[in-house]
């Protein structure tokens, strides 16, 4: 192995920019966090007028979106807090970035020019005001495009064929199906449109002051990239809109560089002027990396403000549920994934209605009550789920009769349950619900369980995990691991540039993982076996009515 030490002076810079928030987290020479930063969009930026970061319309059903500028202003805030706490920008050596995935932007004709000769002078907000040919960039969130998921698919040969082709079925929340609807929808927007960028690569563009390439990890949640060979598919394209390849730009790894940092900010803040920008990826892929995920026995559960959980495979098998996405950090395997829509905001609403607005009333609704919730579950939806695809709505039910085997159990609906009880079947839900489809999905059981996102702070719900898995449950040193992977991507895509070829990125910690920022720390030991095969029993009963609830209410 060769050495892969870094320069001991050097810093490595990583953000996230999520739904609710842009967060920032440096590295030093020994991967160990030196500072972070935050920006909360409702409270910091709040004429932007958003709540949880979004622009619910409330004029199209499932349309979500998010002021684009926001981001550009963000980005400004948070560079100013650096340099007001006196930070050495001129230490960076490289810099990267996660983003929310799926999120799109329209830069506007003409564009590339302003871009490229940036005024150090002012703000960047100040300069792109009239940067794009769409205001507001559709989000992962959005779920307004079901029309043209099933024209996409029908024109790719079915379902399954474009999950083959692209590593999933059409989705609406996919770059894919939003482009046609706007090709569809507003046809003169998408011809006013030079580039579209996923938030990963717009983040980069606007510290290259260019176009920056869509990676191959953050271009897989698009439904348009042949994920066997990494280039875009013609076949998808072309059911998508005329003309779009030119839009699209070039692919590249996530390892890669981007570009140099602009001199915007060489002149702004004192960047180093070979400073580094590394390919920006998606959140979950980012986290997959600051997470040290390496072995297909890993599982994460990322609890933000969607949940999602992942590990890594060594080959794509194509499913009509989950998503595969190239791993960010490896050449060859692949990064498999299921997403839910109703995580932080959903506890959140439930924390609000019955726990008095407090995680500590809510937590201790979850000590007061017993594992399996005595056959209380529920299926809580604020807003429309991803996975199972069911509209909003609360669905509660109590299983008579569940002991210990399945046989005549009956389940009986029910407007709500006692606050206590909303509580636990709440968690209880989403955490069977996540290992019911895990299995389906053909994830193995795992071996330990790595939690991060902002609810992984919360010991009560890492507990229910370990009793519901019935595994290890581990935690990093700080909830958020995108922009710790981001940082930490940083520095690999530095180092493989640095020695002219890609190296594994383990290379980097490989005997040092404990003295570094990446360990991981075991929180929670695995529940007793005797409770792990009751939430089986609960979870196989929860599938057979969410299927019902899907036959009944869901889209697909
Ligand atoms: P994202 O990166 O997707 O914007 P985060 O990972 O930062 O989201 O998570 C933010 C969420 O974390 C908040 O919406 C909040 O509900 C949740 N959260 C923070 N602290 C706790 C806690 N103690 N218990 C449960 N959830 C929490
Ligand atoms: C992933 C997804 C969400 C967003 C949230 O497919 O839609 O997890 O990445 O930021």
């Amino acid at each position: 192995m060769e050495d892969c030490s870094l320069p001991e002076d050097f810093l490595f810079l990583g953000f996230d920019c999520s739904t609710q928030s842009l967060k920032a987290t440096v590295l030093d020479a020994n991967l160990r966090i030196v500072t972070t930063e935050i920006v909360n969009f409702d409270s910091e930026l709040p004429h932007y007028k958003t709540k949880d970061g979004v622009h619910r319309d409330p004029f199209v059903n499932g349309r979500i979106v998010s002021p684009t500028l926001m981001w550009v202003e963000a980005l400004d805030l948070i560079l100013q807090r650096f340099r007001r706490s006196n930070f050495d920008f001129a230490k960076v050596a490289a810099v990267s970035g996660s983003a929310q995935q799926h999120g799109s932007v329209y830069w506007k004709k003409g564009i590339s020019v302003i871009l490229g000769s940036l005024d150090s002078e002012k703000p960047l907000v100040d300069q792109l005001g009239d940067a794009f040919s769409m205001k507001e960039s559709p989000i992962w969130m959005d779920c307004s495009t079901t029309k043209q998921c099933r024209a996409i698919e029908e024109a790719v040969g079915g379902a399954l064929e474009l999950s083959r082709l692209t590593g999933s079925v059409a989705h609406e929340r996919y770059v894919g199906p939003q482009i046609r609807k706007i090709f569809e929808t507003q046809p003169e927007v998408y011809q006013d449109t030079a580039r579209i960028s996923l938030v990963s690569s717009f983040m980069a563009s606007l510290l290259i002051g260019g176009f920056a390439c869509i990676d191959h990890t953050d271009g897989a949640g698009m439904n348009l990239m042949n994920i066997k060979c990494r280039d875009w598919s013609k076949l998808a394209l072309e059911a998508t809109a005329p003309g779009l390849e030119e839009k699209l730009g070039e692919l590249a790894p996530a390892h890669a560089v981007a570009g140099l940092v602009s001199s915007y900010y060489v002149d702004r803040y004192q960047f180093r002027k070979d400073c580094l920008v590394i390919q920006w990826s998606g959140d979950n892929p980012n986290s997959l990396a600051g997470l040290t995920l390496n072995t297909p026995g890993d599982l994460a559960i990322s609890l933000g403000t969607s949940d999602t959980v992942f590990g890594i495979a060594s080959d794509h098998k194509p499913s009509l549920e989950g998503h595969v996405f190239p791993n960010p950090v490896d050449t060859k395997s692949y990064m498999v994934m299921l997403v839910y829509k109703n995580g932080s905001l959903t506890r959140e609403d439930i924390r609000n209605r019955c726990a008095n607005k407090s995680w500590e009333a809510f937590n201790d609704f979850l000590l007061q009550t017993p594992p399996l919730n005595g056959g209380k579950i529920g299926f809580y939806y604020k807003e429309h789920e991803i996975l199972p695809p069911l509209p909003a709505g609360f669905h509660q039910y109590v299983l008579d009769n569940f002991y210990d085997s399945l046989e005549g159990v009956r389940e009986r609906e029910v407007a709500e349950f006692d606050p206590p009880s909303e509580v636990r079947a709440l968690i209880e839900g989403q955490l069977l619900s996540m290992r019911a489809h895990a299995e389906r999905f053909g994830m193995p059981p795992p071996n330990r369980i790595v939690a991060t996102g902002g609810a992984s702070a919360n010991a009560c719900i890492l507990s229910s995990i370990a009793s519901i898995f019935g595994c290890d449950v581990y935690t990093v040193q700080r909830p958020d691991s995108a922009s710790l992977g981001a940082a930490l991507r940083a520095a690999h895509g530095w180092l493989c540039n640095e020695k002219g070829k890609f190296v594994p990125i383990s290379w980097m910690y490989f005997d040092k993982l404990e003295k570094t920022s990446l360990n991981c720390k075991l929180a929670v030991t695995a529940g007793d076996k005797e409770l792990v095969c009751k939430y089986t029993l609960l979870m196989k009963k929860r599938v057979e009515i969410e299927n019902r609830l899907v036959q009944k209410l869901g889209r697909r």
